[in-house]
This record gives C-alpha cells, structure tokens and sequence, in this order.
C-alpha cells in the first residue's frame, strides 16, 4: 500500500508524539498487593516470606510487605495502611482466628478485596474475604496421630505425651490439637500429660519442654509439638537432660522444614508431617485473577504429605523449604 500526504502526516505525527512520552505511559500499571505477615517465628515463616517476596518480582506485582511480630495490633495497623494506601489486594496471615472483622469491614467498606494466605480467621460473615488459601490444619493433626497409634499399636500400658502447642489462639494450634486428639481418643492408653504453648518457636520450645521434663522426668513416652522448631528447641532439652531424643522419647512434629529433615537423619526426630509454605505462587495467581474479574473458589486446600526418619535420607536434596 502506498502512502498518501494525509496518512504519512499522521504517521509522522504519531511517531513524534511517541517519542516525546516515556515509554511507561504506554505500559500498563502495576498491581499492588499489601501482605501483612506474622512475623519470622519459624523457619516456615521465613521460608513463606521468601516465596511470597519472590513470586511477587516474578509475577511483576508491586509488593508491600510488614511483620507483625507475631502481635494483631501490628497486623490490624498493617491492613488499615494498605487500605489508606489503596492497594489493589490485601492479602494477610492472621496470627489469631478472632477479632478481624472490624477490619475486614473497613477493606470491604473501601472495595479492597482480601485474600487469607496459611491461617484463616472464624468469622460467619465469608463475604469479607475473597478466599482462604492454605493447609488443612485438622488433618496434618490427625496424619500425626495416625502415625504415633499405628506405631504404638503392639504397645502395652499407658503412653503419656506431652504436646507443645503452637501460638494460642492460631488456626494452626487449635486445629492441631484438635485433628490429633481426634486420633488417638480411640484407644484411652493415649494420654496427653502435660500440654502448653510454645508460640511455634525454638526458644519456647526447649524452655516448656526443660519444665515438662522437670515436672514428669521418665514418664514421658511421646513428644507431639505442633511444628518442627519447637520439637527442634525440645530435642535439645532432652539431651540435655541426659535422654535420648527419637528413643527414650519419640518425638512427632509438623511442617517438614530442612531443620527437620537434618534432626531426622541425625536419627533425633521420629516424623515430620508436611505443611508447605510455598503459598506465593498461588497467591499471585490468584490477585492477577480477582483484578481480571474471575471467580475464586472460597477455599483452596495445599496438598501435602508425611515424612518419617527412615526415608528423610533419600528424600532432602527434594526438599525446597
Ligand atoms: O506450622 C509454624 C509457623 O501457620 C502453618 O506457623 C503456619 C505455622 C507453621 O510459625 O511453623
């Protein structure tokens, strides 16, 4: 086709024009997503922050990111940030289950739409969030109780367990506890001794265990902490107290965290269920999907497995947490 005077004027024009505006002006404007985080209380945590972080430079969205410090009063200070900020997706881990709603009402009120990533909150009203991403807390409580009853099944007499429970209050601690308890009420000669919060940490964990050890001694058969640091934190005070981890007492936790699968081969942990933090892929997905208008399923359920010390050998260099 050749050109006419008219159409190459206009051509000219155009080019001219393309030339004097930046280039960004034609690209099209970045999401932004605000994520309010726990904390780093765990090597779950920290291996969750990195994925979330990660993902977000991956997936070209413009990330805000806080740490709670494992207190709501930081998380709920974080959210009403992003709303003032209006941030194109909220998405957070609520530390504790209850007490969101006012907040939630705020992001609602502000047409900001809130995605719940790892941990979900108990309010009735499921309009204020757009959907719950993350594991099924009940069920790896009840992956750990099915282990300990199958193994323990030939024993006789009583099994006491001391539980370390993770942060009170969190989806992941009541749920836990709950999927566990579920188990091994089945069989009375289960029972739980001794059972208090170590707010998922290494510190705490040896801390409560050096007092369960204190107050039962030999009695303890059975270790059950709700996550891989804890049970880390308490293998040490095991040994310190001069017994030995995985044999005098067997010792389950959850997550399945590197840290875990080293104690496993050193032959200290017994089993590791698996809770993955790998949620930042998804989670970007999932707010490059509510800006385009589509429909979320209102629960969206990580898929994982149970790691026991005979096979953590040949299963580490597969581990990406
Ligand atoms: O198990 C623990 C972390 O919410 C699933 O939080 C998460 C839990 C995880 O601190 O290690």
């Amino acid at each position: 086709m050749t050109m006419n005077r008219r159409t190459l004027n206009i051509a000219l024009a155009a080019a001219s024009l393309g030339s004097l505006l930046p280039a960004s002006a034609f690209a099209q404007k970045k999401l932004v997503l605000g994520f309010a985080q726990v904390g780093a209380e765990s090597e779950w945590r920290t291996a969750n922050t990195e994925s979330i972080k990660s993902s977000a430079k991956e997936a070209g969205i413009e990330l805000k990111f806080s740490d709670a410090q494992q207190k709501q009063e930081n998380q709920i200070k974080a959210i009403r940030s992003y709303i003032a900020q209006k941030v194109d997706v909220i998405a957070f881990s609520p530390v504790v289950e209850s007490g969101w709603e006012t907040v939630l009402r705020e992001a609602k009120a502000a047409k900001i739409p809130v995605v719940l990533t790892d941990r979900s909150v108990n309010t009735k009203d499921d309009t204020l969030y757009v959907t719950f991403m993350g594991s099924d807390f009940t069920e790896e409580g009840r992956k750990a109780g099915r282990w300990l009853t199958e193994k323990m099944k030939d024993q006789k007499g009583e099994v006491n367990i001391v539980e370390l429970q993770g942060t009170v209050g969190s989806a992941p601690a009541i749920d836990r506890k709950k999927g566990f308890e579920e188990i091994i009420k089945a069989d009375p000669k289960f029972k739980i001794i001794r059972s208090q919060t170590g707010d998922f940490t290494r510190a705490k964990g040896k801390e409560v265990m050096e007092a369960f050890l204190k107050a039962e001694g030999k009695k303890i058969n059975v270790l059950y902490a709700h996550n891989d640091d804890m049970a880390i934190g308490a293998i040490q005070a095991i040994e310190e107290a001069g017994l030995k981890p995985a044999k005098d007492i067997t010792v389950i936790s959850i997550d399945g965290v590197k840290g875990a699968f080293e104690a496993m081969i050193a032959g200290k942990l017994n089993v590791s269920v698996e809770c993955s933090p790998l949620l930042g892929p998804q989670l970007m997905q999932a707010v490059k999907d509510i800006k385009a208008g589509k429909t979320l399923p209102k629960r969206i359920v990580t898929e994982e497995g149970i790691f026991p010390m005979e096979v953590a050998a040949k299963e580490f260099p597969n581990r990406k947490y």
